[in-house]
């Protein structure tokens, strides 16, 4: 553990906005959750903190969407994801709100207080302006084409395909989601956090891991793709960036500050801090003090949060604590990546996603199956793919038939040859160890092998590693199942009585200590487990697993004997085929429905995106394209979508970056006469100017194709 004093654990603040799926929970929610549990079992001081993020255009946007108010869309999202995260064992020790007047109050004073320390540059600049909806377009109000990689629906902020970070007057052909009209510019003031100040800091605390002299954290406990994705940004350069909206949904700018009439925090601003009022509201409720826990230089800050969310937690909000300049800074942002389900990316708004809520509602008493396999699938440093066969097959081979399988065969043959008591046993008879057929098992040793299994388990949760605490906990239950096998106790009953008091001993100590490691990760069953073994559930302010990690250092059971247990009972049951089946249906029935509710109502509008605004002819003529030809390509370094082209466009040659590194190398591209977007404002990006744009055709499945003049027809020639 890092020795620190106490921990302050943060997952990130789901949006308001609609349920949980399975990908919130493999990203952010479940790993956040074993590394809590596990730390109360170690007898850690640890708060762990969330709550719903209730502003922003995620919000207001969905209001429109569904013609009710922003508060009715909070109130019904919150509780519903409040809920689900209780009923799936999500164990916040508070599950707080945005919208409490707390939070509010907590971040106008972070404001105050950024404003105090001279952290904003004021400046008026010119925004778009939705003139039908009448009201200035940010976020996600706005969408348009993406200058990087051609996405036609970036948003304001942010290109959901290539990860860019975006100002609203970066994307082309911009339109408003709320009206579909094409914007206007007009004046507005706002509050620029100077980030670009920050910028030097960073790059150390990010790479080296110290700040201010001190040494914060190891950087090599970091992930590599979040320490990837924190150096691109910085390889760009931080710039100022808005920390206010002309909005009238969030966090009032504080009114004492001239022209705040009608701004708003940005969500990205109000947000995070969400975590430190969230905080406050928990040392109210528990009488705690909440300061040592964002103060104090002995507390360890750790932010779990998905991909999309790293620089906000890896730069932004660092800079705004540093800004604010009483608080510490997070030892760690073990950022997971991302869940597809059945070959497709999880979206909410095709509604292609299992939510949490309705697989709780589909197979009650078996949540623990759900937060195995999404353990098992979890993204740590890749997406992930869950299936539906895949839930059923893992849930039947391991849950059932390595898991629930030990456990019943242990409490049968404790109950049919020894009353339910476990036996008394000669610690030097031989038998063979479940961790080796060939090998001779000795009593002690087996304890002192369980002790060291638990101990690599709890350095791989230290370590961010939980599939693999995963495993090592299911091959513990594994060489349970072999002690079994390996000496069969129903045949030896009658011919080595003493090897069987040996051997069912052991396996009841096996399934005690499982009783307490699988808590983290499986709650459900560990209350179920040591109801079966009539051991009280844990306490989690008891610290059990260091309890039993001292018991067997020193060579003791778990279990004592003479300890009456209960009767036996079996964990998990199979899935059968025709329950996989429905829930495979369902999902192609949405898929189909959403097919089906597109306004032409064929679901050959699916395949299209929508129609951009109307534009005149006199738009358009602004556009000066011409026919060119790729002579040389390259791989941007550090950037997964980027190819760096040079394109002979007859009267010059251009440097261009275009966003298709995904879908053709640099061999494909040379030589293949293209068509350039050739009046586009140079853009600089990871410090390359790009002189134009490429176009490309994009098909129903995201595959890209050039679009090209005639064999032979030459370069510079203008294309209307
Ligand atoms: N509400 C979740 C997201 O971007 C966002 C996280 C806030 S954590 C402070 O999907
Ligand atoms: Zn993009």
């Amino acid at each position: 553990m890092s020795g620190k004093k106490r921990y302050l654990v943060t997952a990130a603040l789901p949006y308001a906005n609609g349920p949980l799926h399975i990908g919130h929970l493999a990203g952010a929610y479940l790993p956040a959750d074993i590394y809590v549990r596990y730390l109360r079992l170690m007898s850690k001081d640890v708060v762990f903190v969330c709550g719903s993020d209730e502003h922003g255009a995620a919000i207001t946007v969905r209001a429109r969407k569904e013609g009710v108010t922003p508060r009715e869309i909070v109130d019904k999202y919150h509780a519903l994801i409040r809920d689900t995260f209780e009923k799936i064992g999500i164990a916040f020790d508070i599950y707080h709100r945005t919208s409490e007047q707390l939070h509010h109050e907590t971040s106008q004073d972070f404001f105050r207080k950024l404003l105090e320390n001279n952290q904003f540059s004021e400046e008026v600049t010119e925004q778009y302006y939705d003139e039908v909806a009448g009201q200035f377009l940010a976020d996600r109000y706005i969408i348009g084409t993406c200058p990087v990689c051609a996405n036609p629906d970036a948003y304001g902020d942010q290109c959901e395909k290539c990860g860019s970070s975006l100002s609203p007057t970066d994307l082309i052909s911009p339109r408003s989601t709320l009206s579909g009209s094409a914007p206007v510019k007009r004046p507005t003031k706002h509050w620029f956090l100077r980030l670009d100040r920050h910028e030097n800091w960073l790059r150390e605390w990010i790479n080296t891991g110290v700040a201010d002299g001190h040494q914060l954290h190891n950087p090599a406990d970091w992930k590599n793709h979040v320490l990837g994705q924190c150096n691109s940004w910085l390889d760009q350069g931080l710039h100022p960036r808005a920390m206010t909206r002309d909005l009238d949904w969030g966090v009032d700018v504080p009114q004492e500050i001239p022209d705040s009439a009608g701004k708003k925090l940005y969500v990205w601003l109000d947000a995070p801090i969400g975590y430190i009022s969230a905080t406050k509201q928990w040392a109210i409720d528990h009488g705690k003090k909440w300061e040592p826990y964002w103060k104090a230089d002995d507390t360890a800050l750790i932010h779990f949060i998905g991909k999309d969310n790293i620089v906000f937690h890896c730069l932004i909000f660092p800079a705004i604590l540093k800004a604010h300049g009483d608080f510490i800074l997070p030892v760690n942002v073990p950022a997971n990546q991302f869940v597809n389900l059945e070959g497709r990316k999880i979206s909410t708004s095709k509604n292609w996603a299992v939510w949490v809520h309705e697989y709780v509602a589909d197979f009650p008493g078996q949540e623990d199956a759900l937060r195995y396999n999404m353990i098992k699938k979890m993204p740590e440093q890749g997406d992930s793919e869950f299936t539906w066969k895949g839930f059923q097959e893992t849930t039947n081979n391991e849950l059932v038939n390595n898991l629930a399988n030990f456990v019943n065969r242990v409490l049968v043959l404790t109950n049919n040859y020894y009353g339910g008591f476990v036996p008394a046993v000669d610690a030097n008879h031989e038998f063979k160890s479940g961790w080796d057929i060939d090998k001779t098992g000795v009593y002690d040793e087996e304890l002192h092998i369980l002790h060291e299994k638990l101990e690599a388990l709890g350095s791989e949760i230290e370590r961010f590693n939980f599939r693999e605490a995963l495993r090592i906990l299911m091959e513990i239950s594994a060489a349970g199942n072999a002690l079994l096998q390996f000496n069969e106790p129903w045949k030896m009953v009658k011919v080595d009585p003493e090897q069987v008091k040996v051997v069912i001993n052991l396996g009841l100590q096996f399934v005690a200590a499982l009783s307490v490691a699988c808590q983290p990760f499986m709650p459900f069953t560990s209350k179920r487990l040591r109801g079966l073994i009539n051991l009280n559930a844990l306490d989690e302010t008891r610290g059990e697993l260091l309890f039993i990690l001292n018991d067997l250092a020193e060579g003791n059971p778990v279990l004592p004997t003479g300890h009456a247990i209960g009767a036996a009972e079996h964990l998990f049951s199979r899935i059968p085929d025709e329950v996989i089946a429905a829930q495979i249906a369902k999902l192609e029935a949405t898929d189909t429905a959403a097919a089906n509710t597109t306004t032409t109502n064929t679901p050959a509008a699916t395949m299209y995106a929508p129609l951009a605004p109307t534009i005149t002819y006199d738009d358009f003529a602004k556009l000066d394209i011409r026919t060119g030809t790729i002579l040389t390509a390259e791989k941007m370094e550090k950037s997964k979508k980027l190819l760096r082209l040079n394109v002979d466009l007859g009267f010059e040659t251009r440097t261009i970056l275009s966003g298709i590194a995904e879908h053709f190398t640099p061999e494909d591209v040379v030589g293949r006469q293209v068509v350039v977007l050739a009046n586009l404002a140079p853009r600089v990006m990871m410090g390359v100017e790009s002189q134009g744009m490429i176009l490309m055709a994009e098909n129903a499945e995201g595959k890209l194709s050039f679009v090209r003049p005639e064999e032979g027809w030459g370069n510079g020639f203008g294309v209307k």
